[in-house]
């Protein structure tokens, strides 16, 4: 940890973070040893997955803005396709302006450099390390697209799946099992044609697989229905923190994060080594 002043970062200096941010990019050894030396702290990471362009960052940065009213609030969107304030905001510069001028949010774009198209390591050590950096709510955005669903459902304490009408994708997303994931359903874009009948085509397959979970219309354009969200995610908080789940998720958490270290750890070692622990994971698993 040469350059990195653990005094500073524990002060919650955003300079600083941005730098042991990147040496988490870059070195999954030296992230564990990062955010080992900071205290653990009670935060929770709100993940959005769904459609490419179904209004996600968008979303976000609206419920960033709500939540940072009172809280500070971090945002890693994973492998984004545009920069998160770009697309979206461009036409609405005071609004951009007003989101990055923001000192209570954070905003980090990663690159998920993730086998089989999963959320790398790194994710989890960025996600940990703001926490323990005094944010509160972290919200990770991933683009939809096979692994990094199942994977955003074991780092999030809560799930946002983000539809929108007229992307034709929701059958594929039935197909594939991603549609239980989600804790929270949002439509976007609810001034588009075709927005309550796929809600209501939402509410049936969820009614149906018995997931009972909250759908609703949004407009991330004009803010529609935020602020509703807002609640129901806090419901949702709220909720886990009642029932004792929250510790479920953050063991679940933990142990991804150990399990993705490890692999990382073990494709280092030399082969003989590989083959030792080859031996020894067989007297553990009975020889399977
Ligand atoms: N009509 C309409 N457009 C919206 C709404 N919300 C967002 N958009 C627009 O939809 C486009 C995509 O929005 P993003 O927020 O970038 O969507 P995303 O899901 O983050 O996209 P990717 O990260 O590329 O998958 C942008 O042009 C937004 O301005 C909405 O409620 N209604
Ligand atoms: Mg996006």
């Amino acid at each position: 940890m040469t350059e990195l002043s653990l005094e500073k970062l524990k002060a919650e200096d955003v300079k600083e973070i941005s730098k042991a941010l990147t040496i988490i990019e870059n070195d999954p050894i030296e992230a564990k040893k990062i955010v080992g030396a900071l205290d653990e702290k009670d935060y929770c990471v709100i993940g959005l997955t769904g459609s490419p362009g179904s209004g996600k960052s968008t979303l976000t940065d609206r419920l960033a803005s709500l939540f940072s009213l009172k809280e500070k609030i971090g945002i890693i969107a994973v492998d984004p396709s545009s920069p998160f304030t770009g697309g979206a905001f461009l036409g609405d510069r005071i609004r951009m302006k007003r989101t990055s001028r923001n000192d209570n949010v954070y905003i980090r774009s990663m690159a998920s450099r993730g086998k089989l198209g999963g959320l790398s390591p790194s994710i989890y050590n960025a996600v940990e390390l703001l926490g323990r950096c005094g944010f509160k709510k972290v919200f990770v955005e991933t683009v939809g697209a096979g692994q990094s669903e199942t994977d955003i459902a074991n780092l999030a304490d809560i799930v946002l799946l983000v539809l929108a009408p007229g992307l034709g994708d929701e059958i594929q997303m039935l197909k594939a099992g991603i549609m239980e994931i989600g804790d929270i359903y949002v439509v976007n874009k609810m001034d588009i044609e075709g927005a309550s009948r796929l809600k209501s085509r939402i509410e049936a397959v969820l009614d149906f697989s018995n997931h009972r979970k909250d759908v609703i219309l949004t407009d991330g354009i004009k803010g529609t229905n935020l602020e509703e969200l807002a609640r129901l995610i806090e419901k949702e908080l709220q909720f886990l923190k009642e029932s004792g789940k929250i510790d479920e998720k953050r063991k679940k958490r933990k142990r991804f994060n150990k399990l993705n270290t490890v692999f990382q750890e073990l494709k280092e070692l030399p082969d003989e080594a590989i083959d030792r622990l080859v031996e020894e994971l067989k007297k553990l698993t009975g020889g399977r």
